[in-house]
Protein backbone atom coordinates (compact mmCIF):
# COMPACT_ATOMS: atom_id res chain seq x y z
CA UNK A 1 0.00 0.00 0.00
CA UNK A 2 2.74 2.27 0.39
CA UNK A 3 3.95 1.70 -2.49
CA UNK A 4 1.15 2.99 -4.42
CA UNK A 5 0.99 5.97 -1.98
CA UNK A 6 4.49 6.83 -3.00
CA UNK A 7 3.65 6.11 -6.63
CA UNK A 8 1.09 8.02 -6.17
CA UNK A 9 2.43 11.13 -4.62
CA UNK A 10 5.17 11.14 -7.03
CA UNK A 11 2.69 10.93 -9.61
CA UNK A 12 1.11 14.66 -8.85
CA UNK A 13 4.48 15.85 -8.25
CA UNK A 14 5.12 14.92 -11.82
CA UNK A 15 1.85 16.40 -13.10
CA UNK A 16 2.94 19.58 -10.97
CA UNK A 17 0.72 19.94 -8.50
CA UNK A 18 1.42 21.47 -5.39
CA UNK A 19 1.11 19.32 -2.36
CA UNK A 20 -1.19 20.61 0.47
CA UNK A 21 -0.36 20.70 4.89
CA UNK A 22 -2.95 18.00 4.61
CA UNK A 23 -2.11 16.21 1.66
CA UNK A 24 -0.59 12.32 2.10
CA UNK A 25 2.88 12.63 1.62
CA UNK A 26 6.46 10.70 2.39
CA UNK A 27 8.01 11.45 5.93
CA UNK A 28 10.93 12.10 4.11
CA UNK A 29 9.69 14.56 2.09
CA UNK A 30 7.92 16.46 5.29
CA UNK A 31 11.42 16.17 6.92
CA UNK A 32 13.01 17.61 4.37
CA UNK A 33 10.83 20.12 4.19
CA UNK A 34 10.73 21.01 7.43
CA UNK A 35 14.70 21.28 7.54
CA UNK A 36 14.83 23.47 4.58
CA UNK A 37 12.10 25.72 5.82
CA UNK A 38 13.38 25.95 9.43
CA UNK A 39 16.68 26.47 8.12
CA UNK A 40 15.49 29.30 5.52
CA UNK A 41 13.69 31.17 8.10
CA UNK A 42 16.45 31.11 10.75
CA UNK A 43 18.77 32.81 8.60
CA UNK A 44 16.41 35.38 8.10
CA UNK A 45 16.35 35.91 11.54
CA UNK A 46 20.01 35.60 12.51
CA UNK A 47 20.57 37.62 8.87
CA UNK A 48 18.86 40.90 10.50
CA UNK A 49 22.11 40.96 12.71
CA UNK A 50 25.08 41.90 10.36
CA UNK A 51 22.98 44.76 9.00
CA UNK A 52 21.64 45.69 12.52
CA UNK A 53 25.29 46.76 13.49
CA UNK A 54 24.74 49.70 10.66
CA UNK A 55 21.53 51.28 12.04
CA UNK A 56 22.89 53.47 14.38
CA UNK A 57 25.71 54.42 12.05
CA UNK A 58 24.06 55.03 8.88
CA UNK A 59 25.54 57.83 7.04
CA UNK A 60 22.11 60.00 6.32
CA UNK A 61 18.57 60.18 7.20
CA UNK A 62 17.37 58.06 3.89
CA UNK A 63 20.01 55.54 4.07
CA UNK A 64 18.95 54.91 7.72
CA UNK A 65 15.07 54.23 6.85
CA UNK A 66 16.03 52.19 3.39
CA UNK A 67 18.71 49.81 6.13
CA UNK A 68 15.59 49.76 8.62
CA UNK A 69 12.86 48.83 6.45
CA UNK A 70 15.21 45.85 4.81
CA UNK A 71 16.25 44.63 8.34
CA UNK A 72 12.15 44.45 8.96
CA UNK A 73 11.27 43.00 5.78
CA UNK A 74 13.66 39.88 6.70
CA UNK A 75 12.32 39.69 10.24
CA UNK A 76 8.53 39.61 8.69
CA UNK A 77 10.49 37.07 5.98
CA UNK A 78 11.22 34.50 9.21
CA UNK A 79 7.45 34.95 10.16
CA UNK A 80 6.13 33.79 7.34
CA UNK A 81 8.98 30.75 6.91
CA UNK A 82 8.14 29.61 10.15
CA UNK A 83 4.20 29.85 9.45
CA UNK A 84 5.55 27.66 6.39
CA UNK A 85 6.93 25.28 8.82
CA UNK A 86 4.44 25.27 11.23
CA UNK A 87 1.83 23.59 8.80
CA UNK A 88 3.68 20.50 8.05
CA UNK A 89 3.02 19.48 12.49
CA UNK A 90 6.13 21.32 14.38
CA UNK A 91 5.84 23.87 17.06
CA UNK A 92 7.58 27.46 16.26
CA UNK A 93 8.99 26.93 19.74
CA UNK A 94 10.57 23.77 18.87
CA UNK A 95 12.05 25.41 15.72
CA UNK A 96 13.31 28.76 17.82
CA UNK A 97 14.24 25.91 20.49
CA UNK A 98 16.37 24.21 17.88
CA UNK A 99 18.50 27.30 16.71
CA UNK A 100 18.79 28.52 20.20
CA UNK A 101 20.57 25.40 21.25
CA UNK A 102 22.51 25.25 18.06
CA UNK A 103 21.07 21.96 16.72
CA UNK A 104 19.36 23.65 13.66
CA UNK A 105 21.84 25.26 10.85
CA UNK A 106 21.26 28.74 9.21
CA UNK A 107 23.00 30.24 6.45
CA UNK A 108 26.77 30.34 6.81
CA UNK A 109 26.79 33.97 5.03
CA UNK A 110 25.46 35.49 8.52
CA UNK A 111 28.47 34.31 10.65
CA UNK A 112 30.71 36.74 8.92
CA UNK A 113 31.72 40.35 10.06
CA UNK A 114 30.43 43.38 8.81
CA UNK A 115 33.04 45.87 8.66
CA UNK A 116 32.59 48.88 7.01
CA UNK A 117 29.68 51.11 5.86
CA UNK A 118 30.09 49.65 1.88
CA UNK A 119 29.48 46.10 3.62
CA UNK A 120 25.63 46.74 4.22
CA UNK A 121 25.46 48.14 0.21
CA UNK A 122 27.38 44.66 -0.99
CA UNK A 123 25.13 42.44 1.34
CA UNK A 124 22.26 43.84 -0.62
CA UNK A 125 23.88 43.22 -4.11
CA UNK A 126 25.63 39.90 -3.14
CA UNK A 127 23.66 38.78 -0.25
CA UNK A 128 20.15 39.00 -1.12
CA UNK A 129 21.65 38.43 -4.96
CA UNK A 130 22.46 35.27 -4.08
CA UNK A 131 19.24 35.09 -2.02
CA UNK A 132 16.96 35.97 -5.29
CA UNK A 133 18.63 33.48 -7.41
CA UNK A 134 17.49 30.51 -4.92
CA UNK A 135 14.49 31.18 -4.12
CA UNK A 136 12.96 32.85 -7.69
CA UNK A 137 12.93 28.68 -8.60
CA UNK A 138 11.53 28.13 -4.74
CA UNK A 139 8.18 30.13 -5.80
CA UNK A 140 7.99 26.89 -7.83
CA UNK A 141 8.42 24.66 -5.07
CA UNK A 142 6.43 21.55 -4.97
CA UNK A 143 4.89 22.36 -1.52
CA UNK A 144 2.15 24.49 -1.63
CA UNK A 145 2.66 27.03 1.58
CA UNK A 146 6.62 27.39 0.92
CA UNK A 147 5.82 28.30 -2.40
CA UNK A 148 2.89 31.14 -1.78
CA UNK A 149 5.74 32.47 1.30
CA UNK A 150 8.55 33.19 -1.35
CA UNK A 151 6.25 34.77 -3.96
CA UNK A 152 6.06 37.98 -1.80
CA UNK A 153 9.53 37.22 -0.41
CA UNK A 154 11.14 37.55 -3.38
CA UNK A 155 9.53 40.80 -4.69
CA UNK A 156 10.74 42.49 -0.89
CA UNK A 157 14.74 40.80 -2.12
CA UNK A 158 14.80 42.25 -5.33
CA UNK A 159 14.42 45.65 -3.46
CA UNK A 160 17.06 44.82 -1.20
CA UNK A 161 19.09 43.99 -4.02
CA UNK A 162 18.44 46.90 -5.84
CA UNK A 163 19.32 49.23 -2.57
CA UNK A 164 22.64 47.46 -2.14
CA UNK A 165 23.64 47.97 -5.59
CA UNK A 166 22.68 51.91 -5.33
CA UNK A 167 24.55 52.52 -2.03
CA UNK A 168 27.83 51.33 -3.94
CA UNK A 169 27.06 53.11 -7.30
CA UNK A 170 26.75 56.11 -4.85
CA UNK A 171 30.30 55.18 -2.98
CA UNK A 172 31.98 54.48 -6.62
CA UNK A 173 31.44 57.93 -7.16
CA UNK A 174 32.86 59.23 -4.39
CA UNK A 175 36.15 59.79 -2.74
CA UNK A 176 38.96 57.02 -3.29
CA UNK A 177 38.97 56.15 0.26
CA UNK A 178 35.05 55.21 -0.69
CA UNK A 179 35.97 53.08 -3.57
CA UNK A 180 38.58 51.49 -1.40
CA UNK A 181 36.01 50.45 1.00
CA UNK A 182 33.42 48.80 -1.54
CA UNK A 183 35.90 47.01 -2.66
CA UNK A 184 37.39 45.91 0.72
CA UNK A 185 33.75 44.51 1.28
CA UNK A 186 33.35 42.88 -1.98
CA UNK A 187 36.70 41.29 -1.28
CA UNK A 188 35.44 39.49 1.89
CA UNK A 189 32.07 38.81 0.81
CA UNK A 190 32.62 37.51 -2.79
CA UNK A 191 33.16 33.61 -1.78
CA UNK A 192 30.87 33.71 0.87
CA UNK A 193 28.47 34.51 -1.34
CA UNK A 194 29.42 31.66 -2.86
CA UNK A 195 28.70 29.36 -0.40
CA UNK A 196 25.49 30.29 0.06
CA UNK A 197 24.07 28.06 -2.46
CA UNK A 198 25.63 25.17 -0.41
CA UNK A 199 28.24 22.58 -0.96
CA UNK A 200 29.23 21.13 -4.73
CA UNK A 201 26.66 18.80 -6.12
CA UNK A 202 29.11 15.99 -5.75
CA UNK A 203 29.05 16.66 -1.93
CA UNK A 204 24.97 18.00 -1.92
CA UNK A 205 23.36 14.85 0.40
CA UNK A 206 19.79 16.28 -0.61
CA UNK A 207 19.73 17.21 -3.86
CA UNK A 208 18.94 14.33 -5.74
CA UNK A 209 15.43 14.46 -3.53
CA UNK A 210 14.88 16.99 -3.27
CA UNK A 211 14.95 17.34 -6.83
CA UNK A 212 12.94 14.37 -7.52
CA UNK A 213 10.61 15.84 -5.24
CA UNK A 214 10.52 19.44 -6.95
CA UNK A 215 11.34 21.21 -3.89
CA UNK A 216 14.71 22.62 -5.83
CA UNK A 217 14.63 22.95 -9.09
CA UNK A 218 18.12 23.58 -9.77
CA UNK A 219 21.03 22.05 -8.33
CA UNK A 220 23.78 24.35 -6.00
CA UNK A 221 26.31 24.24 -8.43
CA UNK A 222 23.70 24.93 -11.82
CA UNK A 223 22.14 28.44 -9.13
CA UNK A 224 25.80 29.17 -7.98
CA UNK A 225 26.76 29.41 -11.63
CA UNK A 226 23.67 31.76 -12.97
CA UNK A 227 24.70 33.62 -9.84
CA UNK A 228 28.36 34.44 -10.98
CA UNK A 229 27.05 34.84 -14.87
CA UNK A 230 24.71 37.71 -13.21
CA UNK A 231 26.96 39.19 -11.50
CA UNK A 232 30.00 39.34 -13.20
CA UNK A 233 28.86 42.05 -15.69
CA UNK A 234 27.60 44.21 -12.53
CA UNK A 235 30.88 44.23 -10.98
CA UNK A 236 32.21 45.49 -14.33
CA UNK A 237 29.64 48.67 -14.58
CA UNK A 238 30.28 49.09 -10.69
CA UNK A 239 33.84 49.68 -11.73
CA UNK A 240 35.66 47.33 -9.00
CA UNK A 241 37.12 43.52 -9.46
CA UNK A 242 36.17 40.37 -7.82
CA UNK A 243 38.61 38.39 -5.94
CA UNK A 244 39.01 35.48 -8.19
CA UNK A 245 42.08 34.95 -10.15
CA UNK A 246 39.90 32.26 -12.40
CA UNK A 247 37.12 34.01 -13.31
CA UNK A 248 37.12 33.96 -17.21
CA UNK A 249 34.42 33.65 -20.12
CA UNK A 250 33.70 30.70 -21.83
CA UNK A 251 32.92 31.74 -25.42
CA UNK A 252 31.42 28.68 -26.15
CA UNK A 253 29.19 28.09 -23.58
CA UNK A 254 28.69 31.80 -22.53
CA UNK A 255 29.19 31.16 -18.74
CA UNK A 256 32.19 32.24 -16.91
CA UNK A 257 34.53 29.94 -15.15
CA UNK A 258 35.40 30.61 -11.76
CA UNK A 259 37.76 29.18 -9.15
CA UNK A 260 36.53 26.70 -6.09
CA UNK A 261 35.12 28.36 -2.56
CA UNK A 262 37.20 27.50 0.56
CA UNK A 263 35.23 24.34 1.57
CA UNK A 264 36.90 23.73 4.69
CA UNK A 265 35.98 27.32 5.57
CA UNK A 266 32.40 26.39 4.56
CA UNK A 267 32.21 23.22 6.58
CA UNK A 268 33.70 24.76 9.63
CA UNK A 269 31.62 27.66 9.83
CA UNK A 270 28.45 25.14 9.33
CA UNK A 271 29.93 23.34 12.06
CA UNK A 272 29.88 26.75 14.43
CA UNK A 273 33.18 27.96 14.04
CA UNK A 274 33.25 30.46 11.59
CA UNK A 275 34.19 34.40 12.70
CA UNK A 276 30.97 35.68 14.37
CA UNK A 277 28.95 32.34 15.24
CA UNK A 278 29.43 33.08 18.94
CA UNK A 279 28.75 36.39 18.29
CA UNK A 280 25.89 35.65 16.68
CA UNK A 281 24.08 33.03 18.62
CA UNK A 282 24.83 35.22 21.64
CA UNK A 283 22.85 38.08 20.42
CA UNK A 284 19.45 36.10 19.31
CA UNK A 285 19.72 34.06 22.75
CA UNK A 286 19.57 37.74 24.21
CA UNK A 287 17.05 38.89 21.94
CA UNK A 288 14.65 35.89 22.79
CA UNK A 289 15.30 36.00 26.14
CA UNK A 290 14.66 39.98 26.11
CA UNK A 291 11.44 39.35 23.67
CA UNK A 292 9.54 36.88 26.85
CA UNK A 293 7.32 39.51 28.46
CA UNK A 294 5.96 39.71 24.87
CA UNK A 295 5.33 36.28 24.05
CA UNK A 296 4.03 36.03 27.94
CA UNK A 297 1.19 38.87 27.13
CA UNK A 298 0.26 37.72 23.96
CA UNK A 299 -0.55 34.52 25.65
CA UNK A 300 -2.07 35.75 28.50
CA UNK A 301 -4.14 37.51 26.37
CA UNK A 302 -5.07 34.94 23.66
CA UNK A 303 -5.99 33.00 27.19
CA UNK A 304 -8.18 36.02 28.71
CA UNK A 305 -9.99 35.61 25.25
CA UNK A 306 -10.45 32.46 24.91
CA UNK A 307 -12.12 32.26 28.18
CA UNK A 308 -14.37 35.71 27.57
CA UNK A 309 -15.27 33.28 24.50
CA UNK A 310 -16.26 30.14 26.64
CA UNK A 311 -17.98 31.98 29.14
N1 LIG B 1 24.82 27.50 5.17
O1 LIG B 1 22.60 18.58 0.80
P1 LIG B 1 22.77 20.05 0.81
C1 LIG B 1 18.44 34.95 3.38
C2 LIG B 1 23.76 22.49 4.85
S1 LIG B 1 19.10 33.88 2.23
C3 LIG B 1 24.52 26.64 6.15
O2 LIG B 1 23.18 20.70 -0.45
P2 LIG B 1 20.15 21.32 0.65
C4 LIG B 1 17.98 36.31 2.92
C5 LIG B 1 22.41 21.86 4.53
O3 LIG B 1 21.39 22.42 5.30
C6 LIG B 1 19.81 32.49 3.11
N2 LIG B 1 24.23 25.34 5.92
O4 LIG B 1 21.43 20.73 1.41
C7 LIG B 1 18.71 37.42 3.59
C8 LIG B 1 22.67 20.42 4.87
O5 LIG B 1 22.71 20.29 6.29
P3 LIG B 1 21.94 19.12 7.18
C9 LIG B 1 18.83 31.42 3.45
C10 LIG B 1 24.23 24.92 4.64
O6 LIG B 1 19.20 21.71 1.70
C11 LIG B 1 19.61 38.16 2.88
C12 LIG B 1 24.11 20.22 4.41
O7 LIG B 1 24.71 21.51 4.44
N3 LIG B 1 18.30 30.80 2.28
O8 LIG B 1 18.38 34.55 4.48
C13 LIG B 1 24.51 25.77 3.57
O9 LIG B 1 19.68 20.39 -0.40
C14 LIG B 1 20.31 39.21 3.48
C15 LIG B 1 24.21 19.59 3.04
O10 LIG B 1 23.82 20.46 1.96
C16 LIG B 1 17.84 29.54 2.29
O11 LIG B 1 17.86 28.86 3.29
C17 LIG B 1 24.83 27.12 3.87
N4 LIG B 1 25.15 28.02 2.92
O12 LIG B 1 20.71 22.63 -0.09
C18 LIG B 1 18.48 37.74 4.93
C19 LIG B 1 17.24 29.04 1.00
N5 LIG B 1 24.45 25.07 2.43
O13 LIG B 1 20.63 19.72 7.56
C20 LIG B 1 19.18 38.78 5.55
C21 LIG B 1 16.54 27.71 1.12
C22 LIG B 1 24.13 23.80 2.77
O14 LIG B 1 21.79 17.90 6.34
C23 LIG B 1 20.10 39.52 4.81
N6 LIG B 1 17.48 26.62 1.24
N7 LIG B 1 24.01 23.71 4.10
O15 LIG B 1 22.81 18.91 8.36
C24 LIG B 1 18.02 25.96 0.18
O16 LIG B 1 17.78 26.29 -0.97
C25 LIG B 1 18.89 24.76 0.47
O17 LIG B 1 18.64 24.34 1.78
C26 LIG B 1 20.41 25.01 0.26
C27 LIG B 1 21.19 23.74 0.64
C28 LIG B 1 20.69 25.34 -1.21
C29 LIG B 1 20.91 26.15 1.14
Amino acid sequence: EDEEKLAAFQARIDREEKIEPNDWMPAAYRKTLVRQISQHAHSEVVGMLPEGNWVTRAPSLKRKAILLAKIQDEGGHGLYLYSAAETLGVSREELVDQLLTGKAKYSSIFNYPTLNWADVGAVGWLVDGAAIMNQIPLCRCSFGPYSRAMIRICKEESFHQRQGYDLLVAMMKGTAEQQEMVQDAVNRLWWPALMMFGPSDKDSKHSADSMKWKIKRFTNDELRQKFVDATVPQAKVLGISLPDPDLKLNEETGHWEHGEPDWDEFYNTIKGNGICNKQRMKDRIKAHEDGAWVREAAQAYAAKQAAKKSA
